[in-house]
């Protein structure tokens, strides 16, 4: 999809984002202190500070802020959702799974600390992004609404969740994959840990159940909208890489959406999936919706 029109051309997303991702950064730096033992928080910082986009977190944050709460009231689950989100890279770079070598622009966490210490960094990770939510987020957030969070989180993690998508992912390797069941691998493996992050941020905000289950809608077309454009990055990089028209993703056997759609029509439903977001600026006031409204447009079209 092109740039479109925003509605708030004077909101200057770039510097939305990069304050953010400094203020999640020094959380997660706090969150996750170099002790004892040394090796395995080594590792978990590693990883865990590794400069990832933030995205996650930021949803999160900008989610409370749009149902009306304090940033304050959504940090602690910002870095948690971070937490996961490096946990499940930490594994899925494992030889046992996606066996890479290269993450975040460094050495995987095996890689460096071996297998056994980033199966237990990634399991600690998890660990403490539960523990981390329940300790830390503010006294102005009532019990009730924590727990509630947390259990979205937990649902959007466990059997039903990632883990199923990515059971699915390894079952269906180097089988022919249907639309259908690369959607169930997606919204799984990619669109549950986002849609958990929005949907978190409005409940800890403090936000009325209408609009929760709203914003869920919208992290549902954001996360499908993430992993097409993440395909489409696949085939027009390795394109430029390789300086020829058909990318190495649209030869391989892992299933993308350019390979089952082709490319066209590919960037056609990320256009469709784009569209999603006018949901929010019919639903929530103007200027509290923009940054929501910039994160669809940067995740539909960023550049890595
Ligand atoms: C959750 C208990 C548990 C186990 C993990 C390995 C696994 C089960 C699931 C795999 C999940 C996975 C790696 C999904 C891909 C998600 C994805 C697109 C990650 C990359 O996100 P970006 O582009 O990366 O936001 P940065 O580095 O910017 O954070």
């Amino acid at each position: 999809p092109k740039p479109s029109n925003l509605v708030f051309p004077e909101f200057n997303f770039y510097e939305y984002m990069k304050m953010k991702a400094k203020m999640v950064n020094k959380a997660l730096d706090e969150a996750v202190p170099l002790q004892t033992p040394i090796k395995i928080h080594e590792a978990m910082r590693y990883s865990l500070l590794a400069g990832g986009k933030r995205v996650r977190p930021v949803l999160c944050l900008a989610s409370c802020e749009i149902v009306g709460g304090e940033e304050s009231m959504a940090i602690p689950m910002a870095c948690s959702v971070e937490m996961i989100n490096t946990m499940t890279i930490i594994h899925d770079d494992l030889p046992c799974m996606d066996n890479d070598d290269l993450r975040r622009g460094k050495p995987t966490n095996h890689k460096v600390f071996g297998e056994e210490t980033a199966i237990l960094a990634g399991d600690a990770l998890l660990s403490l992004s539960f523990e981390h939510v329940a300790a830390k987020t503010p006294r102005n957030v009532s019990p009730e609404r924590v727990v509630q969070a947390i259990s979205e989180l937990g649902s959007a993690v466990g059997s039903q969740g990632l883990v199923a998508g990515q059971m699915l992912d390894i079952a269906s390797e180097g089988k022919q994959v249907s639309l259908e069941e690369l959607e169930y691998i997606h919204v799984h493996k990619t669109s549950k840990l986002l849609e958990a992050s929005v949907v978190c941020g409005a409940i800890l905000g403090g936000g009325h159940v209408i609009d929760v289950e709203r914003l869920r809608k919208y992290a549902r077309c954001i996360g499908v909208l993430f992993q097409v454009v993440d395909d489409i990055l696949d085939v027009t990089k390795s394109s430029e890489e390789l300086g020829k028209t058909a990318g190495k993703d649209l030869e391989s056997d892992k299933a993308t959406y350019p390979k089952l759609l082709g490319l066209d029509k590919a960037k056609e439903f990320a256009g469709e999936l784009y569209r999603f977001r006018y949901l929010l600026e019919s639903y929530f006031d103007a200027s509290k919706a923009a940054p929501l409204c910039h994160l669809a447009n940067y995740i539909a079209h960023r550049q890595n």
